[in-house]
């Protein structure tokens, strides 16, 4: 079946991104001083909305990536919506090692010709490795904002004048560690009847799930058990 990308509500959540009231963007980053009005351009609709490599990365490799994921330093993930209701709950750290890049990285590349998506992208930022455990979710959201990074942002200079074009989570956990914590991708038009999908296999342990930073997505809340990913954007120039 043929999806589409719900444009609307991208455009929703891109103007919600951009309002200073909302807190900072994940890693820091800091948003507009002043909220401002955008429009978009239809730049691409996708028929394949993720791709996934079922269990790329065997369990040693996952514990390990675990293990140091743990060792670094964690901070408190928090963004909250206009409603004041939290957003966001992980706790997260930064992974900047060759080996947890070597991991994934050429098969984010891959997902993107694979797929069809054929987006130009270059540089892959710092990987994310997320906790969630006691209620910890992240609700709807896009990885791209509506402009290109620059002085503002709290990213390596090599990323300005580039945005985020394809994200990618590679699941750490077995799926028998954890309850809930579903990475949920938002489809379609607001007409169809079911627009939010998970991909399969979307919990097997090791499985890479690559997607656009334009498709809208969320991870429901743990009720039991603990969740660990790791996440990572590719940036390239503006679309065009
Ligand atoms: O933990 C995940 O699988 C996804 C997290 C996420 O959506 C994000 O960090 O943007």
């Amino acid at each position: 079946m043929e999806r589409m990308h719900d444009i609307q509500t991208c455009l929703r959540s891109i103007r919600h991104s951009f309002n200073p009231r909302h807190g900072p963007l994940p890693g820091g980053v800091e948003r507009d001083p002043e909220p401002r009005r955008i429009g978009y351009l239809p730049v691409v609709i996708v028929t394949e909305p993720w791709w996934v490599f079922p269990a790329l990365v065997d369990a040693p490799m996952c514990d390990r990536i675990i293990e140091h994921g743990l060792s670094l330093d964690q901070e408190s993930a928090r963004l909250r919506a206009s409603n004041e209701v939290d957003k966001r709950k992980t706790s997260i750290a930064w992974v900047r090692e060759d080996w947890v890049y070597e991991a994934v990285e050429s098969y984010v590349y891959k997902a993107n010709k694979d797929a069809g998506w054929n987006f130009e992208i270059e540089r892959m930022q710092s990987l994310q490795f997320g906790v969630y455990t006691d209620g910890g979710k992240y609700d709807w959201h896009f990885d791209m904002t509506g402009r290109t990074y620059d002085e503002r942002d709290a990213v390596s200079p090599a990323f300005h004048g580039l945005l985020r074009k394809v994200s990618f989570s590679l699941q750490l956990s077995a799926p028998s560690d954890y309850e809930g914590g579903a990475l949920e991708l938002e489809l379609g038009l607001p007409s169809d009847a079911n627009r939010v999908e998970q991909p399969d296999p979307s919990r097997e342990r090791g499985t890479l799930i690559v997607f656009p930073s334009f498709v809208p997505h969320r991870v429901t809340p743990v009720t039991t058990g603990t969740r660990y990913s790791l996440v990572g954007w590719v940036c390239g120039k503006p679309w065009r």
